[in-house]
């Protein structure tokens, strides 16, 4: 038996529910790093700002100060990164993207919602998928700051996807209408990245 079958049949032993492991995955207590480029570093959060524009009736840009003076809201989650490791019950606080979008006023032809983040990385996601109650701009993980490599100060989280949706140093959420591939969709990811349906990569590449 490989490692895939041993890692899912230890599932029930650890009191785990086997079938929240989707096809593919294996499960993992670590928290394994994976992003493109340097981690940025921040000195001083007076300069950071999140945009919330495009497809909205104000645009936004608030600051550190704003975005923690918004509601705040914590969820739990399971994490499906599309290099095959999951880990369950992560926890975040944040706020929530439907909220965000509340205050900018979402314009009824947006249809997805474009992640900026620090260095040019972009990820793409359905605008349901990120008026998930648990979708939220995260800056806390397990109830302490996000650590510098896991996105410090603020990331994306996109319940349900694969990883890779959740754009850590988030800097900007564009609303546009029809759907445009972010950094690693560009680059032979799934334009949508369902773990359950194992949507790694595209179907047809050229
Ligand atoms: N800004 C940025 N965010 C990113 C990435 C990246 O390269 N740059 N990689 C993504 C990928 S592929 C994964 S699996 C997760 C990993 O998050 P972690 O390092 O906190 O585990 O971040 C995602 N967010
Ligand atoms: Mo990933």
């Amino acid at each position: 038996m490989g490692f895939f079958d041993r890692n899912r049949r230890n599932l029930e032993k650890l009191g785990y529910d086997p079938s929240r492991l989707p096809p593919g995955q294996y499960l993992t207590e670590r928290f394994p790093v994976l992003h493109a480029g340097d981690v940025p570093t921040y000195d001083d959060l007076s300069t950071w700002s999140l945009r919330v524009f495009g497809l909205v009736d104000q645009e936004l840009t608030l600051s550190w100060d704003e975005l923690m003076a918004m509601p705040q809201t914590d969820v739990t989650l399971d994490i499906h990164c599309v290099t095959k490791w999951s880990k369950f019950d992560t926890t975040w606080r944040g706020v929530k993207v439907a909220d965000l979008l509340d205050r900018a006023g979402l314009q009824g032809a947006a249809t997805h919602l474009l992640a900026h983040a620090e260095h040019g990385y972009s990820a793409n996601a359905p605008l349901a998928d990120v008026l998930l109650d648990e979708a939220i701009v995260a800056h806390r993980f397990e109830d302490e700051p996000l650590a510098p490599e896991h996105g410090y100060p603020a990331r994306l989280i996109v319940p349900r996807l694969y990883f890779w949706k959740s754009a850590k140093w988030l800097r900007g959420l564009e609303l546009i209408s029809g759907d445009r591939p972010g950094f690693w969709e560009r680059n032979g990811y799934h334009m949508y990245g369902d773990p359950w349906r194992e949507q790694r990569y595209w179907e047809h590449r050229p």
